[in-house]
């Protein structure tokens, strides 16, 4: 019996709903079962590979729905969880009760152990830790930028490692053990630790970069890195080398995309009023309300880099309007 798990690739709260739920999966449906870990990327264009989908089950964790009959389990807390309205009338109308929406949450990984604990009989006790970090990281629940940048904890130097992997069997190898032994264990492991120095060293040479880099004006910080291999930076950066700031947009460069990424500051002087997964859906991407992000091919770079221009162009003109 095989399972087949797709999550949010390089992504900490993505890993860490995998790890959930195929625990839950093997404590509460079936225990003779193998699983298959597979890495999901936003890109342009196609985001599924139906030949994938070759598990006598096959799930979907934090990552947006696809109304494949193949699919069997869906968890998601993306605000633009859908591709098309097709797609959310196909999800509505499931009977499976095996797929689960909800955008309040502020971490899939939490969503599915409370969905895992209310209706199947789950025991979250023992992932309280995973569901606790999983909310800080992804739903930036850090008291201050200092905190978010200085990386001490282990769920934070995890989410780096994450972020930044290369390797494509490494998040798969990490996964059963996120949901199965103290995060600051795994920081340790043979496999894990040696990636983490350079990593910290890569990210002291961001904060360099972006300093010198973001253009504050009206509140919201414009940057370019695309010149930089500096994809899976760390996103508070901006905002604690300017903590006046409301929003960010940035653009950055890796080998299979150019990516747009439009934030908000999470302590910001005052609260951020435009919704990011809704001007993000505009141009083809999408998120949550308070974080999005749109994902060019590599070729289109001129294309993303306007889009990036006129999306803090939109931002500035809404922090000048309201003064
Ligand atoms: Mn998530």
């Amino acid at each position: 019996m095989k399972v087949r798990v797709f999550y949010h690739d390089k992504c900490f709260d993505g890993a860490s709903s995998a790890a959930l739920f195929s625990r839950f999966y093997r404590e509460r449906i079936r225990n003779d079962v193998t699983f298959v870990f597979s890495g999901l990327l936003h890109r342009a264009g196609a985001l599924f590979d139906e030949k994938q989908f070759d598990g006598n089950e096959n799930a979907i964790v934090d990552f947006k729905y696809s109304s494949s009959p193949k699919i069997t389990w869906w968890f998601d807390h993306h605000q633009s969880a859908f591709l098309t309205p097709e797609d959310a009338t196909h999800f509505e109308q499931d009977q499976s009760n095996r797929k689960f929406y909800d955008p309040d949450f502020k971490s899939c990984t939490g969503f599915i152990a409370t969905v895992a604990e209310q209706r199947f009989g789950f025991d979250p006790s023992p992932v309280a830790d995973l569901v606790h970090w999983t909310d800080v990281v992804d739903g930036a629940m850090y008291p201050d930028a200092q905190t978010a940048v200085e990386m001490k904890a282990p769920a934070m130097k995890l989410t780096l490692v994450i972020e930044s992997a290369q390797d494509y069997t490494f998040i798969p190898r990490l996964i059963p053990l996120l949901a199965a032994q103290p995060l600051a264990e795994i920081l340790e492991e043979s496999f894990v630790a040696p990636l983490l120095p350079p990593l910290l060293e890569r990210h002291q040479r961001s904060i360099a970069v972006l300093k010198e880099r973001i253009e504050s004006r009206d509140q919201t910080l414009f940057f370019d890195i695309t010149d930089h291999d500096l994809e899976g930076y760390n996103k508070f950066v901006p905002y604690y080398l300017h903590p006046e700031s409301i929003y960010s947009v940035g653009l950055s460069k890796s080998s299979f995309r150019v990516k747009v990424s439009v934030g908000s500051n999470p302590w910001a002087p005052s609260e951020p009023t435009v919704n990011l997964a809704k001007v993000c859906e505009r141009y083809g991407g999408g998120g949550h309300a308070r974080v999005g992000a749109i994902s060019f091919g590599v070729t289109q770079e001129e294309v993303a880099r306007k889009a990036a221009r006129e999306i803090a162009d939109e931002l500035r003109a809404s922090v000048r309007a309201r003064q």
